[in-house]
């Protein structure tokens, strides 16, 4: 199972707006296998399409201690989010090393298909509810260091160049 690179903020190509997926055919299943393997090798809760440089609607997540609970969204569509809104910490496998507080609605509903093309309704809260925000908002091309001042915004584009021109010089050498 292939490991599949990981786009890093600022590319570009983080801010495509995803398309819906057409069918779930063996391509597709071969992807949401290489996402889940991508998702677990980078130690996260989830993963967004978009950030593989795969622009259709579809997400993985698994918030299990043993990682062992995969779920997979595809078309997924937020029903509703709670007036409620919480402040947490993020962090994001597209932004390495940077963690900070987003508000987000404390309950979201989504209605989405399973890798077998099964439509089901998922009631979030907590760190659940956080994550398929997050990559709601991947799908939408938004990554969660817009939500931060543009002060912010510029140190971690700063930051991150400089890591990437290191790790550069790194192979050089
Ligand atoms: O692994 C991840 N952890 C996380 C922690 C707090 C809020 C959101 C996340 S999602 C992130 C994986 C990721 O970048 N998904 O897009
Ligand atoms: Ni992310």
């Amino acid at each position: 199972m292939p490991l599949l690179p990981i786009l890093r903020y600022p590319d570009p190509r983080l801010y495509k707006v995803a398309q819906p997926v057409q069918a779930i055919d063996a391509p597709l299943q071969a992807l949401i296998r290489d996402m889940l393997a991508t998702m677990y090798d980078a130690k996260g809760i989830g993963l967004a399409a978009t950030q593989v440089d795969q622009h259709l609607r579809l997400m993985v997540i698994d918030i299990s201690e043993e990682h062992n609970q995969p779920q997979v969204l595809i078309n997924p569509e937020l029903l509703w989010a709670s007036e409620e809104h919480l402040k947490g910490e993020e962090g994001c496998l597209s932004v390495p090393g940077i963690y900070d507080d987003v508000e987000r609605a404390a309950e979201v509903r989504v209605r989405a298909q399973d890798e077998h093309g099964v439509a089901r309704e998922i009631e979030a809260e907590g760190l659940l509810a956080v994550c398929i925000q997050h990559e709601l908002d991947h799908l939408m091309g938004k990554v969660f260091v817009q939500y931060l001042s543009r002060l912010k915004q510029s140190r971690i584009k700063a930051k991150l160049r400089k890591q990437e021109r290191e790790a550069q010089q790194q192979q050089e050498a």
